[in-house]
């Protein structure tokens, strides 16, 4: 099949996931076409069927708001006339749903065979700026108006049914992770940097977005800091860095607390790490925490959205109520305490991770796929 990716191309766990998504479907023999405003983060190799659009957004001094949604629809409907696209897979909705439900109406006024629109569910196009009023009645009209719609997880499923008035089935398709690329041996070396004397390693990684909470992260960090050598790995940006880092001064803990920014070979910071922390108030699905169980460890993270469908509560990891920064840290002392414990919770972790395989899931979105290529 010929199909067009549509995603935000940062670090986001959309842009991760439509990314991964479309390298594996290239590597099964499909010619995938990303249309996006840069050269998405993960998309780091070089496939003979991959095909990479930028949407060019010309700006004028009477644009305050370039019209990026514009540019993006007139984009998408270039790469399906020239490329003959079976099909536009559009990954969060805002504004990726509307601008493909544009480009669709203009390919079929040229006279061209219909093409299916699939739109996914992330996260935050629901529950947090799709809800928006300012957005709901566009959002709402073209996630009706797509040919397929899925969520990420059961509990976006839920949400968006409970926030949106959706005439249409929602199918759950989880997010994967590529379970080999994370199964890493540890690289001694670095982990001896990181902890020169065996210190266990806690991580965190996210955008730095208010509803991770990365202040939980480090006042759990510091309980445990309290009580047994440790150090934490920030990863990542965003607006609450800031926050965060002055918070580790506070605390008395920035010896042990390192903030690495933005990186791109997660795989090997999660090798060395014991435990993932993720105290979100939302989570749709969670896919940093499912990354870091596909490299082997134990994820404490709040029980919020869709977070308890991948994660075992006692088993996998802990799972505490948004804000409970007391049992998540005392999960994790305890825990660390352990390492009995830690090592077989690391397993049943990598364990549950294999569930999410890629190899599993991918079969599922080219079965949705053929459902409506067969329509075009
Ligand atoms: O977490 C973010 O703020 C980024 C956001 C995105 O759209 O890139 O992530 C959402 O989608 C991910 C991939 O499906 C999910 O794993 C995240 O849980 C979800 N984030 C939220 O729901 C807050």
């Amino acid at each position: 099949m010929r199909i067009g990716i549509v995603c935000y191309p940062t670090f986001g766990g959309s842009g991760v996931l439509a990314t991964e998504l479309g390298k594996a479907l290239a590597d099964e023999g499909h010619q995938v076409h990303f249309i996006t405003y840069q050269q998405p983060v993960r998309l780091n190799v070089f496939n003979a069927n991959i095909f990479y659009h930028e949407v060019r957004v010309p700006t004028y001094p009477l644009f305050d708001y370039p019209p990026y949604e514009v540019a993006l629809a007139s984009t998408m409907v270039d790469v399906i006339l020239n490329y003959d696209l079976d099909l536009l897979h559009v990954h969060y909705a805002i504004p990726h749903a509307s601008a493909a439900y544009m480009a669709k109406q203009i390919v079929r006024q040229k006279g061209r065979r219909n093409v299916p629109v699939i739109t996914t569910l992330h996260g935050t196009d629901i529950t947090l700026v799709g809800k928006d009023k300012t957005y709901e009645p566009v959002v709402t009209f073209s996630i009706n108006e797509s040919d397929a719609i899925t969520a990420v997880s059961q509990n976006l499923r839920d949400e968006t049914y409970n926030y949106f008035n959706i005439q249409k089935e929602i199918e759950v398709i989880h997010n994967f992770v590529d379970v080999k690329r994370f199964n890493k041996k540890p690289i001694d070396a670095f982990r001896k940097v990181i902890a020169p004397n065996g210190e266990k390693i806690l991580v965190h990684a996210s955008n730095f977005r208010k509803v991770k909470r990365v202040d939980d992260v480090v006042k759990i960090f510091a309980a445990v800091r309290k009580e047994m050598p440790a150090k934490l790995l920030m990863v990542g940006d965003g607006p609450e860095r800031p926050m965060a880092e002055k918070l580790t001064r506070e605390l008395g803990i920035e010896e042990d607390a390192r903030f690495l920014g933005k990186q791109e070979q997660m795989e090997d910071i999660l090798a060395v790490s014991d435990v993932f922390i993720l105290p979100s108030e939302y989570e749709s699905f969670g896919l940093a925490a499912l990354e870091a169980m596909a490299a082997h460890a134990v994820v404490i993270s709040t029980n919020a959205g869709g977070l308890t469908e991948i994660n075992i509560q006692g088993e996998t990891g802990f799972m505490a109520n948004v804000g409970d920064v007391e049992s998540m840290s005392r999960f994790a002392i305890e825990l660390l305490r352990d390492d009995v414990k830690l090592n077989a919770m690391k397993d049943a972790a990598y364990k549950q991770a294999r569930r999410f395989d890629i190899k599993n899931i991918i079969p599922r979105y080219e079965k949705l796929y053929s459902r409506f290529c067969r329509m075009g």
